[in-house]
C-alpha cells in the first residue's frame, strides 16, 4: 500500500475526462486500495483517481462517522454512473481535497442511484441519499473534469482559484529558496 500525492487546483489534469476501466484487474485493485488509504490519511470522505493524477474512472468513498463509533464503510467503484437522480434537490456545504481550505454550498439531487463495478469487478447498484449521494456525485464529477467550484458563480470560483494560485506561487518560492 502507498500514499498517493493529491493534485490541487488549478492543475490542468483536474479538468480532464477520465477513461473507462476495461477490466477490474490487480492493477485497478491496487489503485483502489492506495486511493482508499490516501483518502483516510487526508482525511476525506471520497477520492477520485483524477485527483491523484490517474485518468481512469475509479472512485472511493466512505462517509461513515467513525469518530462517533460507526464502523468504516468503504465503497470502491470503477466506471461509476448516475443511473437515476431525484428532481428533489438538497444543499450541502462541500469541500474538496483538491481545493484545500474552501467550503461552499452546492445544490445537487437529494437522492440518486449509482451503478458501477466493485473491487471484484462485479456490477453493483447503490441507492444513495444525504451525504453519500452528494459525495458520490462529487466524485463522479471529478471523473468528468468538474470540481465543486464549477457549480458556483464565476465570481466565487475566480476568487478561489486566484487565492489557490497565489498559495501555489508562495509554496514554489519557499521550495526554490530551500534548494
Ligand atoms: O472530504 C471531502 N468532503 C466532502 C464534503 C462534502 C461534499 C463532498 C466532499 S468530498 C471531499 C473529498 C474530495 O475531495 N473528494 O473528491
Ligand atoms: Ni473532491
Amino acid at each position: 500500500m502507498a500514499l498517493l500525492k493529491i493534485l490541487t487546483a488549478p492543475d490542468p489534469r483536474l479538468k480532464e475526462r477520465a477513461l473507462p476501466v476495461e477490466k477490474v484487474d490487480d492493477e485497478i485493485r491496487q489503485l483502489m486500495d492506495n486511493m482508499l488509504e490516501t483518502m483516510y490519511a487526508a482525511p476525506g470522505i471520497g477520492l477520485a483517481a483524477t485527483q491523484v493524477g490517474v485518468l481512469k474512472r475509479v472512485i472511493v468513498v466512505d462517509v461513515a462517522d467513525t469518530k462517533n463509533g460507526e464502523e468504516p464503510n468503504p465503497i470502491m467503484l470503477a466506471n461509476p454512473e448516475v443511473v437515476k437522480a431525484s428532481s428533489d434537490q438538497s444543499i450541502y456545504e462541500e469541500g474538496c481535497l483538491s481545493v484545500p481550505g474552501f467550503y461552499e454550498e452546492v445544490e445537487r439531487p437529494e437522492t440518486c442511484t449509482i451503478k458501477g463495478l466493485n473491487r471484484d469487478g462485479k456490477e453493483v447498484e447503490i441507492k444513495a441519499e444525504g451525504l453519500l449521494a452528494t459525495c458520490l456525485q462529487h466524485e463522479i464529477d471529478h471523473l468528468e473534469g468538474t470540481l465543486f467550484i464549477d457549480h458556483l458563480s464565476r465570481l466565487k470560483r475566480n476568487m478561489i482559484v486566484k487565492k489557490l494560485t497565489k498559495e501555489k506561487k508562495l509554496k514554489e518560492a519557499a521550495t526554490d529558496h530551500n534548494l
